[in-house]
């Protein structure tokens, strides 16, 4: 894919008829998964040639990395700005590709306008349903589904975060954007999504205590988000494990943000080389483990990011070390790690 030109895809090259060996081409790996196949995106990386030649390709559906956020969307003064997002949803219909909205509320963000009216609760309420509303019609018809709820769960499991929405909305705060998103769209489905899950029980447990709770008071929630931002050095099982337990509450899964970090296993190391089989049988464990749920709960899996050097963890304030998480190298080649985990889908 490294010799491509600007705008031609492996798909073309073998629409020309021309070998995969000679060529170097591959099949597309959304052909090797009978479920949706994503990646993050930003429209930073849309004018890189590679870069959309490849998503254009392999995948069947794109999560905008962050213009979707609070952080993008929501203005000082209320106001709300979606031309972003809206490029990488034009760009995706042009691919016939799908959009995953991600993500409305976040205990990492909030914004000076929700800071103002925290003194305010009917007012505060009342602006938090209607930004729900306002981002979710804007998108009716061109998302597959939101994030609307990301990352409620302590690690420890003890309790929900803390963040400006529970202070001022109580543990409501997550059922009252439920309701407010499916008001918006009734046919979007509408997903809880959390990391860390694979790592701590506890935190699963809570994870789904949660989830029990709302199913219990009918608020309406389709689907379970597992993000799956591991190192290369979690023990074999924890993900099989995961996805089993989420998928005994009947919901959909949806293995959201997948990437698995060498750098991070070695403790900031240099040298990964005690890793690599590890991340290799832990991509595996994650294709063979999604695969097997049953097909009705299989939302679609997520890859965050599509080379090495696009991984959120190999950004400037991550540290100088390189990591190699993703399936793709700077390259564009499909590494042994790829390879591995296309085969196990
Ligand atoms: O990868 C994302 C990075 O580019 C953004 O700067 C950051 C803040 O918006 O969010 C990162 O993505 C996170 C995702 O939205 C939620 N789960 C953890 C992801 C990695 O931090």
């Amino acid at each position: 894919m490294a010799a491509l030109g600007a705008g031609m895809g492996a798909a073309l090259l073998s629409a020309c008829g021309r070998g995969e060996a000679a060529t170097g081409a591959i099949a597309p790996l959304k052909s090797h998964a009978p479920f949706p196949l994503g990646v993050c995106a930003m429209t930073a990386q849309m004018g890189d040639p590679q870069w959309a030649a490849m998503i254009a390709t392999h995948f069947d559906r794109l999560t905008p990395e962050w213009e979707m956020k609070m952080e993008y969307i929501l203005q000082p003064d209320g106001s709300l700005r979606f031309d972003a997002p809206d490029r990488i949803v034009q760009q995706a219909r042009n691919y016939g590709q799908s959009v995953l909205g991600h993500t409305l509320i976040w205990y990492a963000q909030d914004g000076d306008y929700f800071q103002k009216l925290k003194g305010n609760r009917p007012a505060f309420e009342a602006a938090y349903r209607a930004y729900i509303r306002d981002v979710m019609t804007h998108y009716i018809g061109s998302v597959d589904g939101w994030d609307v709820v990301n990352e409620p769960i302590l690690d420890d499991g003890s309790d929900l975060r803390d963040c400006l929405w529970r202070e001022v909305l109580g543990d409501a705060y997550i059922d009252i954007a439920y309701q407010a998103a499916h008001e918006a769209d009734p046919a979007c489905p509408l997903i809880l999504n959390d990391y860390n899950l694979e790592y701590y029980p506890a935190k699963r447990k809570r994870f789904l205590s949660l989830v029990e709770g709302m199913l219990t008071r009918g608020v309406p929630l389709h689907v379970l988000g597992t993000q799956t931002h591991i190192a290369a050095d979690l023990p074999r099982g924890a993900i099989r494990e995961t996805l089993r337990d989420l998928a005994a509450t009947g919901l959909k899964i949806h293995l959201s943000e997948l990437d698995i970090s060498l750098k991070e296993a070695a403790k900031n190391a240099l040298d990964f080389k005690d890793y690599r089989d590890a991340q290799h049988a832990l991509y595996e464990e994650a294709a063979e483990a999604y695969a097997a749920l049953p097909s009705a709960q299989q939302f679609g899996l997520t890859i965050w990011g599509l080379r090495d050097k696009d991984s959120w963890y190999n950004r400037k304030d991550r540290g100088l070390i390189a990591d190699e998480p993703l399936l793709f190298d700077d390259a564009g080649q499909l590494k042994p790690v790829g390879q591995a985990f296309v085969k196990a889908l």
